[in-house]
């Protein structure tokens, strides 16, 4: 299948043609048939010489439904523009065609219309010529009565041809389907159509929507008005959804492969085509069948930045345009650039932005974009449309190689620098290099961590960095040359001071193993409980505090704390008399 969308001035004859084509009626509403008009899009669809299937989006020319017109053509990438032979070249030709040509549609076709009415050769070659400079370049003309039925012959030809020279749709993709209608069928619930660009829908798939945050699921398809159990793009398709209120969705929705779209608000876009200078602060963004307004304050010569009113599922890449709605104006085309760009808080920021985007074309680009944005999740690239085809450093996180490895020299100077303010310290920890590489997750910290760094406990270290500074170390040796003959009599607080080992140098020497801590200014050696042990079991069991303070040779403010600890260890056990016993 492929699909066309018309274009075209009011009265020149489009649902005269797609009704004579298809033999199906475009216009949906009593009221468009009462008043010979077409107000909202049609759809219909035939079977071409060739066997291939065209449907047609039939969208209204008069002026003041050129929102409608957008919502059908903004997913469809192919265009039959219709011009009257008999009134030729007018505004709504030159609008639509506009627009078509702010998408970047490149594909269309000319039929000129009413040619039973006048010579269709002048309006032929003032709407060539006018195609001609847009997207749509060259194309075929064909002159037709819809009335007549003169043409028509060759017009299914001039579309078999057509339809040979689009791309191939890429069936792989993610869905992204602009709803362009919803409505409730008696007895299935809600159903929403609209033209699937690329990528495959199934019944049973669980789809994301736009601005929403419950996932649906895909209860019946159908296409062309036959059930299916998939439908891939380019086709036009309604989807029956299970469990969702019709006025949860609408047009300018979306529903989306999930986990594969970004939703923004704010984009940074080059204008395309002719950009007027002035452009107003206020537009309309129309994107897929969706119509936003937004805000616009200019960067650079051919680059803004749009503040939209409403989140949309934006890709880099994608193509929209910017409408006047008050002065029935196509403001020009847009091409997104970033759809997560930095905020120009700073001053300079946005001269500096405008820099940025001036090198930008809107081709998906990932060394570029580690570039710019240094870390950031391989999610959050995948969802802005751009492909990662790079290892993750860590986790899910992708790193631009050249700052990763400055993070890394940082790491390092930070780890030196933290040991030289803390030599105490048993290196740095984890959460404090976060936040000194102002790293948005622990996890990176620890990927930066090269040898002979470490991390241990919860802080990076150079491995062997426990080692204990020289003055602790050598206080340490003191306290073992002193006490090796009385190894219970733990130094008096005084003494511990004389030595220099104060809290944080008993801390620090605690840590490396080289004392025990029996309580604040209570050390021992740490050999001493396993010769308590030793000791203590030769004792007559069980035994009082008192026996075991004279068998260690020591003082109750030792004796007490040792057994308390030994108690917790295992070692000895306290009965309820209060005496104890060695446990064997
Ligand atoms: N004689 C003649 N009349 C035509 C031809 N095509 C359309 N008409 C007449 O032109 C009028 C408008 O035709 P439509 O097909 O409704 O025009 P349209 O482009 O769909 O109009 P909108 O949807 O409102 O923009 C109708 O009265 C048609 O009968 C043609 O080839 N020859
Ligand atoms: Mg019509």
């Amino acid at each position: 299948m492929f699909v066309v969308a018309t274009a075209g001035h009011v009265d020149h004859g489009k649902s005269t043609l797609v009704r004579a084509l298809t033999g199906m009626e475009p216009d949906r509403w009593a009221e468009e048939r009462r008043r010979g008009m077409t107000i909202d899009l049609g759809f219909a669809w035939t079977t071409m010489p060739s066997g291939v299937t065209v449907a047609f989006v039939d969208v209204p020319g008069h002026e003041r439904f050129v929102p409608n017109m957008l919502a059908g053509v903004g997913p469809v990438p192919a265009a039959l523009i219709v011009v009257a032979a008999d009134e030729g070249w007018m505004p709504q030709s030159a609008e639509h065609l506009a627009a078509l040509d702010a998408l970047g549609v490149g594909y269309g076709l000319l039929a000129v219309t009413r040619a039973d009415l006048a010579d269709p050769g002048p309006a032929t070659a003032r709407a060539r010529a006018e195609i001609a400079a847009t997207s749509l370049g060259a194309v075929d003309a064909v002159a037709v009565s819809g009335v007549t039925g003169a043409g028509l012959p060759e017009l299914r030809a001039a579309l078999d041809r057509f339809a040979a020279r689009l791309p191939a749709p890429t069936v792989d993709g993610p869905v992204r389907l602009w709803v362009d209608r919803s409505f409730t069928v008696r007895g299935s619930g809600t159903v929403v159509t609209g033209t699937l660009g690329a990528g495959r829908l199934r019944v049973g798939d669980e789809l994301e929507v736009a601005g929403a945050d419950e996932p649906v699921r895909v209860r019946g398809l159908h296409s062309l008005g036959q059930a299916r159990s998939e439908a891939t793009g380019v086709g036009r398709v309604a989807v029956n959804l299970r469990g969702t209120p019709r006025d949860r969705l609408g047009r300018g929705d979306a529903l989306l492969t999930p986990g594969r779209f970004h939703r923004t608000d704010l984009v940074d876009v080059r204008l395309t085509g002719d950009p007027a200078a002035d452009l107003p602060a206020t537009l309309t963004l129309h994107v897929g069948s969706a119509a936003v307004p937004v805000r616009v304050r200019p960067l650079g010569p051919d680059t803004v930045r749009l503040r939209l009113a409403r989140a949309l599922p934006l890709l880099v890449g994608d193509r929209a345009l910017l409408r006047d709605p008050g002065r029935h104006h196509v403001a020009g085309g847009v091409r997104v650039l970033d759809v997560a760009p930095p905020p120009l808080s700073r001053r300079g920021a946005a001269a500096a932005r405008a820099q940025v985007l001036a090198d930008l074309d809107g081709r998906p680009d990932l060394a570029g974009e580690l570039r710019r944005r240094r870390l950031v999740r391989a999610d959050t690239m995948i969802r802005m449309g751009v492909p990662v085809t790079v290892a993750p450093v860590v986790g899910d996180w992708l790193a631009d190689p050249e700052h990763w490895r400055r993070l890394g020299d940082r790491l390092t100077e930070e780890v030196a620098r933290h040991a030289r303010e803390h030599p105490l310290e048993p290196g740095m920890p984890v959460d404090a290099l976060r936040q000194r590489l102002a790293l948005p997750d622990r996890v990176l910290v620890e990927a930066l961590v090269r040898p002979p760094l470490r991390v241990h406990a919860g802080r990076v270290a150079a491995a062997g960095a426990d080692a204990l500074p020289e003055p602790v170390a050598l206080a340490v040796q003191r306290v073992r040359a002193e006490y090796a003959e009385r190894p219970f009599r733990a130094p008096e607080a005084d003494r511990l001071v004389d030595l220099g080992l104060g809290p944080r140098e008993i801390g620090a020497a605690v840590r490396a193993g080289a004392l025990l801590r029996l309580a604040d200014t209570v050390v021992l050696l740490p050999d001493a409980l396993d010769d308590a042990v030793r000791v203590l079991a030769g004792l007559p069991q069980p035994f009082t505090l008192s026996a075991a303070r004279q068998a260690l040779d020591t003082t109750r403010r030792v004796a007490v704390p040792l057994l308390e600890l030994l108690d917790r260890r295992g070692a000895t056990r306290r009965l309820p008399d209060d005496a104890r016993i060695v446990v064997t």
